[in-house]
């Protein structure tokens, strides 16, 4: 079954990019079901405030645990994963994509300024499963975009989004390198030909071509995944 998603955030229309391609087709035809959620509607002053200036000085603002508090109150239930998107989590990768494709509730908080009041965590911690997570080692304005990139991720693991399950199959093989290049026709463009070994029909030798080519491309580009 697909996990039920809920996000909260103070920018709703970020995720307009939801309703489009693969995840507003899963949406669509009720595969996936997400509800975004205005952070400013669990506010309670009249400015709809969500940030104070951080306890112990230091530039930027720091987003209020009431808020946060009162909306997801609203939305958490015993069965839910709480995630937060966060320069300083543990990293997003395909691994965890599949462990939160089965599971039966996401939420995801998205932080903006320089972040959410810690104790919003450590409240959570104790009542939920709560995985605070990284994209990748940068900062970005706020957790929106983060929690974009970890659904596009999930979403496609869920059975029917993918045409063609074995385009998800090539991905699990798990070598621990990165992919071979790919090509199509025409043949020849601009002066570049295919390699020659991919229109020779000898699947061992293009199998082996592409081992080869991964080996190549994992040393050159990504040396940390052959540790
Ligand atoms: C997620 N990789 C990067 C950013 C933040 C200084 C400025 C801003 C919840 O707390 C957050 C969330 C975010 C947004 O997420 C990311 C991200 N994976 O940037 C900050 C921290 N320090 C805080």
């Amino acid at each position: 079954m697909a996990p039920r998603i809920d996000i909260v955030t103070i920018f709703p229309d970020y995720f307009q990019p939801l309703e489009l391609s693969l995840i507003g087709k899963a949406q669509a035809d009720g595969v996936v079901e997400i509800a975004v959620h205005d952070l400013r509607q669990f506010t309670d002053d009249v400015h709809r405030t969500v940030d104070d200036t951080p306890y112990g000085g230091g530039a930027g603002m720091v987003m209020s645990p009431e808020p946060w508090g009162r909306a997801l109150d609203s939305v958490l239930g015993e069965d839910s994963v709480l995630v937060v998107p966060t320069p300083a989590g543990e990293v997003f990768r395909q691994s965890v994509a599949r462990e939160f494709v089965e599971t039966p509730h996401l939420v995801f908080a998205c932080g903006r300024y320089e972040g959410i009041d810690h104790r919003v965590v450590e409240y959570y911690r104790d009542r939920v499963s709560v995985r605070e997570m990284s994209i990748g080692d940068y900062v970005l304005g706020g957790g929106e975009v983060a929690t974009l990139v970890m659904l596009e991720a999930v979403i496609r693991l869920v059975p029917g989004v993918v045409g063609n399950p074995e385009s998800l199959v090539e991905e699990s093989h798990e070598l621990p390198g990165v992919e071979y290049p790919n090509y199509t026709k025409p043949a020849s463009w601009r002066g570049l030909d295919v390699p020659e070994v991919l229109l020779s029909g000898h699947h061992d030798k293009i199998r082996q071509w592409r081992e080869d080519q991964s080996a190549e491309r994992t040393k050159k580009n990504r040396p940390d995944l052959l540790d």
